[in-house]
């Protein structure tokens, strides 16, 4: 691989912010784009305990969860692993890292909200969103995806409440306005001042895979939350 072409931030002139926002997005992407399947399991305590720092995507059926995985990493494949027939209700894990070195987790979390999944299905899925949302260790960062012309469903607000003890504690939460694209920029504007109000102090970005919106700064977000020393380096 050829290097130099993405300096990174700090080697930048201070005043050179844009170009700073760039250099540090693409190191950002290139990181993401490191993504591999690690394993699935059906339940939390089928996932093997890991130290690196874990960021959760969670979110409905439909609101554009692996769109948004597959652009962040520029990989088709990986959407893919999470369909295979029996996958689809389980916890998936990508391994991140450059030079082959894990250095953070991608996790795909089941889609919820399909109306046509039986009861029992969806109170299982519950238990093990929750059990997985509170109990996992090196959880570091969640990650929902929200259509919002549609806002935040009964099943968003659940898991609001079930990761609030642990936001306030100090774990990353970011909520992705998918498909912004489909908005005015009246109405992103609108749908950003809403959610910021109820995403509970966490951050909140516009996404468009189609119109390739929000790619840089969602990407550089993530990275920053899995490279806390670096990001104090270059303060
Ligand atoms: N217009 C538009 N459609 C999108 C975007 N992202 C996803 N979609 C569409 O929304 C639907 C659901 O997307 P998908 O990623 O499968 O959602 P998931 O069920 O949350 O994984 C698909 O038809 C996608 O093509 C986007 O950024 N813009
Ligand atoms: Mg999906």
């Amino acid at each position: 691989m050829t290097t130099n072409s993405n300096p990174p931030a700090s080697a930048l002139p201070s005043t050179s912010t844009d170009a700073a926002d760039k250099a540090a997005a693409a190191i950002a992407l290139g990181w993401l784009h490191t993504a591999k399947f690690l394993t699935t399991a059906p339940q939390l305590h089928f996932l093997p305990a890991l130290e690196v720092p874990e960021i959760a995507f969670v979110g409905r059926s439909n609101a554009g969860k692996s769109t948004c995985i597959n652009t962040l990493t520029q990989q088709k494949q990986l959407a893919f692993a999470s369909k295979k027939p029996g996958r689809t209700q389980h916890i998936n894990l990508f391994s991140l890292g450059k030079q082959g070195v894990t250095d953070a987790i991608l996790t795909d979390l089941p889609g919820y909200g399909y109306a046509a999944v039986p009861k029992s299905d969806k109170i299982r899925w519950q238990q093990v969103m929750a059990n997985y949302l509170v109990t996992r260790e090196n959880l570091k960062a969640i990650v929902l995806m929200c259509d919002p012309r549609h806002g935040l469903t009964e099943l968003d607000e659940i898991l609001l409440d079930i990761v609030r003890p642990r936001v306030e504690e100090g774990l990353k939460f970011l909520v992705v306005l998918t498909k912004a694209d489909k908005l005015t920029r009246v109405e992103q504007n609108k749908a950003l001042s809403i959610m910021k109000l109820q995403a509970g102090g966490g951050e909140v970005r516009l996404f468009s895979a189609t119109k390739r919106q929000g790619i840089d700064e969602v990407a550089t977000l993530l990275w920053q939350w899995a490279h806390p020393a670096a990001n104090q380096a270059n303060a």
